[in-house]
């Protein structure tokens, strides 16, 4: 007798448990998300950068991904000048290209030819 009434009262207070937590309990502010780098991808095709306009954080470094898909001589190079950054891009690849830590600003990137033109957004 005494032993039924135990499991019941453990079965009540683990389906109490359960409404608890699930409708009834303060619902915690999710904890602050972890600064996952978003990957930056750049396409090189068509004679543009997709996206040419990319934002990056200021005082920190950043590493974007070209993937070039124009084989044409054109888009072998991307340079960021005013960063003296640049790099060859191998085609259908992807390519990382580590940026230095920027104060804000806009730094053009382009090809060594300016056909391909892209902003780089340091905010
Ligand atoms: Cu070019």
């Amino acid at each position: 007798m005494t032993v039924e009434i135990l499991v019941n009262l453990l079965g009540l207070g683990a389906i109490s448990g359960i409404i608890w937590w699930f409708w009834v309990a303060p619902k915690r502010p999710h904890a602050e998300a972890v600064a996952v780098e978003e990957k930056l991808r750049i396409h090189v095709r068509g004679g543009v950068y997709e996206p040419d306009r990319v934002r990056i954080k200021a005082g920190e470094s950043a590493t974007l991904h070209f993937i070039r898909e124009d084989p044409t001589p054109c888009a072998e190079w991307v340079l960021f000048p005013d960063l003296e950054v640049s790099a060859q891009l191998a085609v259908n690849e992807e390519t990382t290209v580590r940026l230095p830590a920027s104060e804000v600003g806009e730094y053009s990137f382009h090809c060594q030819m300016q056909m391909y033109r892209g902003t780089l957004v340091v905010e």
